[in-house]
């Protein structure tokens, strides 16, 4: 029996894991303040992937033939040749690296160190560029620093009201709304903004239910109704802030009618709101990817934050932003060196500083330490393009399903000189491969990640791995010594903590006080935590902020539309998001027999009214069109969504995936695409009505 984690969301719920007879089984851990015993259905099943024939057991190289079992020597020797041999035609930075916040500290810390320091590219991003970085640049922007939750989660029961802003915790980390649901058993109050009136949202004591890409002003409407009604915080904004002359002006230009004529929102809820927000001392907005997946995704978080310092919710106990993160090390992963701009404990790049001291650490010149890089969708838009990546190693995502725009992205893919992949499963990205390395998975290996709320967690190895895996670790290892580097690269996680320990001294995530056993007799540390007899930093901010003058910054921004608005042509909006039982590309959850019957297939939510108009009846085939691409896929009928708004979850390959349709207009300071927000036309598809296409015929989807 041994203690351990969630292999998915950002919860990293506590799970117990025995194996009865050769069988692996997992319960909640009653103990780990987080979930408090409770896990939803993914994590009840994530037994099933540590299976037999779920997972990868041999390498696989590409011949003529297609892809074939291999040696890990020979899969081993094709990459790290490429890699050579590409930086010797094409220069370094045609070897790019693609990384995924589903990984471990240790992971994400040696991979930025292989690219920097064995592949000197500077070409590596990773897939929380789409997922909470337009959160994380607002955050660093508004405190000088960002963690997704600057408080425990659990403070969220004892605030007095929320604004949950585009967030569906009852689909996306189900053992958190217990926490929604405490807080109004307290006297509190939740107000939940989304174009759906979801399963969260039906927990609400007010609902609002704005057009997509519409938050932004939603935020400057409730902070004009702040200043109007005199709920301001003269003394914290005097005392703790700066910048305030020009967000209240920004305010002023948004006045209600003006807001309820751009979002749709009622003037009397967005008076509501603010009362509900103000009339008691502590209150909280939290964001996910509804408000932060657009294209002005930084700007409109930063408008929420404005409204939570003028009004004092912010740096102080119970009160406060944050940001629901969301891949399993979400946190942790955008901390320690995957991301373009970055070195290991938040330190950049291009500071002269941050990079004397990590290359002190590593043992190179910093001069040798290469520049930022493209950020990961202009990275894939660059595969195998002039100037662009040419030979690139994945490492935990699954651009073919969850890149915006796919079908460009996979014929990216296709024109790469070589692509290696490292997975636990045969994904949709891994059956383009050159080369393919089956890895260990989170019950067969020991690591840290940090949750949503900064708490260091051990991830314990729980079973033995198949024979024929290797650890991520062990890849870079592997490939970092044919590259000519015969240290630097340990495949023991430990060590690699212990000198990500090292790294971190003095940044701004620091880690140097935290230790395995440290964690294991805690049951997790929060960052910051300078040194081994530091208790940890569950609440920030409370006595400053982190900018060199201890304010937190307004930012002021001004409503701006989507990158793409409907039009006669695509009159509609398309929105997209997931559901309980499925988890990101599927590339997991759908090898999961359960998972499979509760979420078989992707669907296309539409309002009655819609419907009605299109002659359509629920179950019917629907085509959807937008400027990249056509879908088809079931109709779902259901009230619950505007009429002016179709929804659909983005988990699934072939004929509806999602992201056919989406656009990739970039956030102009986190790169962040615009999932939420694109224009699109909506059709009857010419075929019958049969409802059991909707189900694929196995668990298995492969093909794209
Ligand atoms: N079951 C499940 N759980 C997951 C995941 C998963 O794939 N499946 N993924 C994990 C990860 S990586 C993440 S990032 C989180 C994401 O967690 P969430 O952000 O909660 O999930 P989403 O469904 O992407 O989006 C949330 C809501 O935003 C709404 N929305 C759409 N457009 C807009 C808009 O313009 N404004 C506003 N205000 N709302 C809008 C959608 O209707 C949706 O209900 O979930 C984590 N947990
Ligand atoms: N339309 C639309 N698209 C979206 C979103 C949306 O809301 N709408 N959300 C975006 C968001 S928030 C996210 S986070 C992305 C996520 O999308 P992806 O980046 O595709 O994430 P996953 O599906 O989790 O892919 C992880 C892959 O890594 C593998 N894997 C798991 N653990 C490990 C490991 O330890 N090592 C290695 N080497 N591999 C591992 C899994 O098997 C899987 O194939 O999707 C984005 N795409
Ligand atoms: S909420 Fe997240 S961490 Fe918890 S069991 Fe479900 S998927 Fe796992
Ligand atoms: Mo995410």
């Amino acid at each position: 029996m041994t203690d351990t984690h969630c292999p998915y969301c950002s919860l990293q719920c506590g799970m117990r894991l025995r194996t009865t007879k050769g069988v692996p089984e997992v319960t909640g851990r009653d103990e780990f303040p987080v979930n408090r015993g409770a896990l939803c259905g993914k994590g009840q099943t994530s037994a099933a992937l540590l299976a037999p024939g779920v997972r990868l057991t041999a390498p696989l190289v590409r011949d003529a033939d297609g892809l074939r079992e291999a040696s890990w020597e020979e899969a081993l020797d094709r990459v790290a040749a490429a890699m050579t041999g590409t930086a010797e035609t094409h220069g370094p930075d045609a070897v790019g690296v693609f990384g995924g916040g589903g990984l471990t500290n240790e992971k994400a810390y040696l991979l930025g160190k292989f690219a920097r320091v064995a592949l000197r590219t500077r070409s590596i991003d990773y897939n929380g560029r789409f997922c909470m970085s337009s959160a994380a640049a607002a955050s660093r922007a508004a405190f000088g620093l960002d963690r997704g939750l600057p408080f425990p989660l659990a403070d969220v029961a004892r605030t007095g009201c929320v604004i949950l802003v585009g967030a569906n915790p009852a689909e996306t980390m189900p053992p958190a709304v217990r926490y929604l649901r405490e807080l109004r058993e307290n006297g509190g109050t939740l107000v939940v903004v989304d174009p759906r009136r979801t399963r969260t949202a039906e927990l609400a004591d007010l609902h609002l239910q704005p057009l997509p890409g519409t938050d932004l002003a939603l935020a400057l409407g409730l902070l004009h109704l702040a200043i109007a009604e005199g709920h301001l915080d003269e003394a914290f904004i005097a005392a703790r802030t700066t910048g305030w002359t020009d967000a209240r002006a920004a305010a002023m230009a948004h006045w209600p009618e003006r807001v309820e004529a751009l979002t749709g929102v009622p003037v009397p809820q967005l008076r509501d709101t603010i009362a509900l927000f103000t009339r008691t001392p502590h209150s909280m907005v939290l964001t996910a990817r509804g408000p932060e997946q657009q294209s002005k995704g930084t700007a409109t978080v930063g408008a929420w934050i404005d409204l939570c310092l003028a009004t004092g919710r912010a740096g102080r106990p119970l009160s406060g932003y944050g940001c629901l993160t969301g891949q399993g090390n979400g946190q942790g992963g955008r901390e320690h060196g995957q991301k373009a701009d970055q070195l290991p404990g938040y330190r950049s790049l291009e500071d002269p500083e941050a990079r004397a001291h990590i290359a002190g650490v590593w043992g190179v010149d910093p001069g040798a330490l290469p520049r930022s890089g493209p950020s990961a969708y202009e990275l894939l838009d660059s595969l195998g393009q002039p100037g662009g990546v040419r030979a690139l190693l994945v490492m935990g995502s699954n651009p073919v399903v969850s890149a915006p725009d796919a079908a460009r992205i996979t014929r990216r893919l296709g024109a790469l000189d070589h692509l290696a992949v490292c997975d636990v499963v045969l994904s949709e990205t891994a059956l383009l491969a050159d080369v393919v390395l089956p890895v260990t998975q989170w019950a067969e290996e020991t690591g840290t990640l940090t949750n949503l709320e900064g708490r260091v967690l051990l991830r314990r190895a729980a079973v033995a791995p198949p024979p024929g895996v290797r650890s991520d670790l062990d890849v870079l290892h592997g490939l970092a010594q044919r590259l000519g580097h015969t240290t630097g690269f340990p495949g023991d996680p430990e060590e690699v903590f212990a000198e990500l320990r090292r790294a971190t001294a003095g940044a701004p995530a620091d880690y140097s006080g935290i230790s395995y056993d440290r964690i294991a007799a805690e049951d997790g540390v929060f960052w910051p935590c300078p040194a081994p007899g530091h208790p940890g930093t569950p609440r920030l901010f409370l006595d400053r902020f982190a900018h060199p003058d201890g304010r937190a910054r307004f930012t002021a921004p001004s409503h701006r539309p989507a990158a793409e608005e409907p039009d006669d042509a695509y009159p509609l909006y398309l929105t997209t998001g997931r559901v309980v039982s499925q988890y990101q590309s599927g590339a997991q959850t759908r090898r999961v027999p359960e998972l499979t019957a509760a979420a078989p297939g992707p669907y296309v939510e539409l309002h009655p009214d819609l419907a009605t108009g299109l002659g359509v009846r629920d179950g019917d085939l629907l085509t959807v069109t937008s400027r990249r691409g056509t879908v088809t896929a079931p109709a779902r009928v259901t009230s619950a969504i505007r009429p002016d708004t179709v929804f659909m979850p983005f988990h699934w390959p072939g004929e509806g995936r999602a992201n056919l349709l989406t656009n990739p207009a970039l956030d102009p300071v986190s790169r962040m695409p615009e999932f939420k927000v694109c224009a699109v036309r909506v059709e009857k598809a010419a075929l019958p009505r049969v409802r059991e296409t909707v189900a694929p015929a196995t668990p298995v989807a492969v093909g794209v």
